[in-house]
């Protein structure tokens, strides 16, 4: 059953991850409001770490709830690289130098990893995490999607090839999502604007 219509800010400058949250949460009466602002992301060793500094630094600014989210895509053969350095290796060795790095291997298993920070005044960040397991393609295929989805290979379709509601059906961004809706059901005085 619904519940009213909340509308949930989401700190980020991805339009991607917008899209697909967007989706997620219609289903569920949530409206995803984006705000473009770039906070600093801190260089951890998790994604978790990267999401609740993030988290603690917009709050100053932002005093309000909303939610931020960190991703990354981590590769076994690569002892989990690039993971919470993703944003990074995506504007430099982008698709093409992961594919590089991976020409000899033969292990191509990979994660993507998706840490949803929700964001209240006066309250700890509460940190819901989802992923999804796939392989690095050979080759990047499909132009759908954004960041790594080319070169990442779920059952025979790269999330490139996927339509966005087929990609939101595994992906790592929707199984923390729906964490956080059912959390959101569970507390029902969590304040969204
Ligand atoms: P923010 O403003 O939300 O920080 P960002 O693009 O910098 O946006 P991250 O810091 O979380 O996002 O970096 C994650 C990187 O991994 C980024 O380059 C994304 O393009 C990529 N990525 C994350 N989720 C992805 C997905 O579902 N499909 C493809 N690439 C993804």
């Amino acid at each position: 059953m619904g519940f009213n219509v909340r509308t949930l800010l989401f700190i980020t400058r991805n339009e991607g991850k917008v899209r697909e949250l967007e989706e997620l949460g219609r289903a569920h009466d949530i409206v995803i409001k984006q705000v473009g602002y770039d906070y600093p992301e801190v260089q951890a060793d998790t994604l978790e770490e990267v999401a609740r500094w993030g988290a603690l630094h917009a709050i100053e600014i932002f005093k309000r709830t909303f939610i931020i989210e960190d991703s990354g895509l981590f590769v076994e053969s690569l002892d989990g690289f690039p993971g919470p350095y993703s944003a990074y290796v995506y504007k430099t060795l982008g698709n093409k130098g992961i594919l590089k790095l991976m020409s000899r291997i033969k292990n191509r298993r990979a994660i993507f990893k998706s840490v949803i920070a929700l964001c209240e005044p006066s309250h700890e960040p509460v940190i819901f995490t989802g992923s999804v397991e796939g392989e690095i393609a050979k080759k990047a295929m499909g132009k759908e999607g954004f960041g790594f989805d080319p070169i990442f290979l779920y059952d025979d379709k790269t999330f490139g090839e996927m339509r966005r509601d087929e990609k939101n059906m595994v992906s790592h961004r929707r199984a923390a999502m729906l964490k956080l809706i059912r959390w959101i059901v569970e507390h029902k005085d969590v304040y969204t604007i």
